[in-house]
Parts: C-alpha cells; sequence; structure tokens
C-alpha cells in the first residue's frame, strides 16, 4: 500500500527490513545500544560486527531520540538506531515519546541527506506497545513529516508480520 504526501511517499510492505535498500534502515534498539532480539538482533547479525563496534563507542541512546552509524554488510547506506517507549499502560508519556522515536530518526536522515527511509513498527514486539496505536502514531508523525519537509522523498514500513501489516494498512486507511 502507497499513500503520496506532497512530493513524498509513505509505503507499506511486509517483509524483512534487513533487505531494504533504502538510504537509512531504522533500528528498534535499546537505550544501552547493547543489540538484543527482535529487529535489533536481525540488524547486528546482517549488519556485522562493526555495527557494535561504532554503537559501543557511542555508548547509549536516552529514549525518543536516535544515533547514526554505518551499515557494515546491509544493502542500506546507514543505519539510524532508535529506542522506543517500553509500554506501561500508557499513562508514563509513551505516546510521545513513540513519536519522538520516529521525529528524531526522520530528522536525523535528513540532516545526513538520507532521502529514503525504512521503519520497523518500533515498540510493538518486546516492548508490548499495542498494535494499532502505535501504527497509528507511527503514520501521522511519517505523514506530518512529509507535509512539513521536502527532505525526505520515501518512507517505508517494514512490517514483518501479517498482523502488523494488517495494522498500519487500516491505520493509513483512516489517515490519508
Ligand atoms: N524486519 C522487520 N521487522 C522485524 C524484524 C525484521 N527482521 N524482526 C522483528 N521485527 P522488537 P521493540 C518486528 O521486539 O518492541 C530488542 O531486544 C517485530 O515482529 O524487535 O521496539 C532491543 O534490544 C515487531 O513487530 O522491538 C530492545 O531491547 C517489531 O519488529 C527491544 O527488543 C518490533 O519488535 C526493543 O523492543
Amino acid at each position: 500500500m502507497e499513500v503520496r504526501i506532497n512530493q513524498g511517499l509513505i509505503a507499506l510492505v511486509q517483509g524483512d527490513i534487513t533487505d531494504e535498500e533504502t538510504d537509512a534502515i531504522v533500528n528498534a534498539a535499546n537505550s544501552r545500544l547493547s543489540g538484543g532480539a527482535g529487529v535489533d538482533g536481525a540488524i547486528h547479525r546482517a549488519g556485522g560486527p562493526s555495527l557494535m563496534a561504532e554503537c559501543r563507542k557511542i555508548g547509549g541512546c536516552p529514549t525518543g531520540q536516535a544515533v547514526i552509524t554505518t551499515a557494515g554488510n546491509l544493502k542500506a547506506k546507514r543505519v539510524i538506531h532508535t529506542v522506543g517507549p517500553v509500554y506501561q499502560g500508557g499513562t508514563k508519556g509513551e505516546a510521545e515519546l513513540l513519536r519522538s522515536a520516529y521525529l528524531s530518526s526522520l530528522r536525523l536522515a535528513a540532516a545526513t541527506g538520507l532521502r529514503s527511509i525504512a521503519f520497523p513498527a518500533i515498540s510493538t514486539g518486546v516492548y508490548g506497545y499495542p498494535l494499532a496505536e502505535a501504527a497509528g502514531i507511527a503514520l501521522k508523525t511519517a505523514i506530518d513529516y512529509l507535509r512539513g519537509h521536502s527532505d525526505i522523498d520515501v518512507i517505508r514500513f517494514v512490517l514483518y508480520d501479517r498482523r502488523s501489516y494488517d495494522a498500519f494498512a487500516a491505520e493509513l486507511e483512516k489517515l490519508r
């Protein structure tokens, strides 16, 4: 599914983000940048050890912010590591932190001259964020960004399973 916003494009695909050829792919990391399960594990495995060496040098990343490394063996040019919130019922500022994780990643990509970016469904795995809510926040942040900026051409959401794809597609229908 694709939606055009001004000069930009939002695309939803089902797949593995480590196969993406966008300028940047985004990792759903933890605040120590120490690697882990889920998409974080997959990106470090596919990228190779240089990613972890750079993450160690950077040292960490607060929740809602983003840092950038090279992409090792991946097809993307760079990896942006962002940290989504752990869902704790929705009353601990999770929505704003999740929005901030997406927005910080988009800003960092643009500031680095990267014009296409692929996101996973941040916080919806190990961190337990309810899928429909998280999808709404992700897509609204992307749409608002493309409405206000022309420095990113393509924002892809790479959803690993059908359930995530369907949740994002339903939210995008509502927001378009
Ligand atoms: N490509 C795209 N999406 C994927 C892939 C992949 N290769 N693998 C998993 N997903 P999660 P979080 C999906 O748990 O909730 C790590 O241990 C997955 O199905 O990876 O932000 C970190 O170190 C789900 O839909 O990230 C942190 O400690 C989505 O990616 C913690 O998990 C996010 O699930 C971060 O948790």
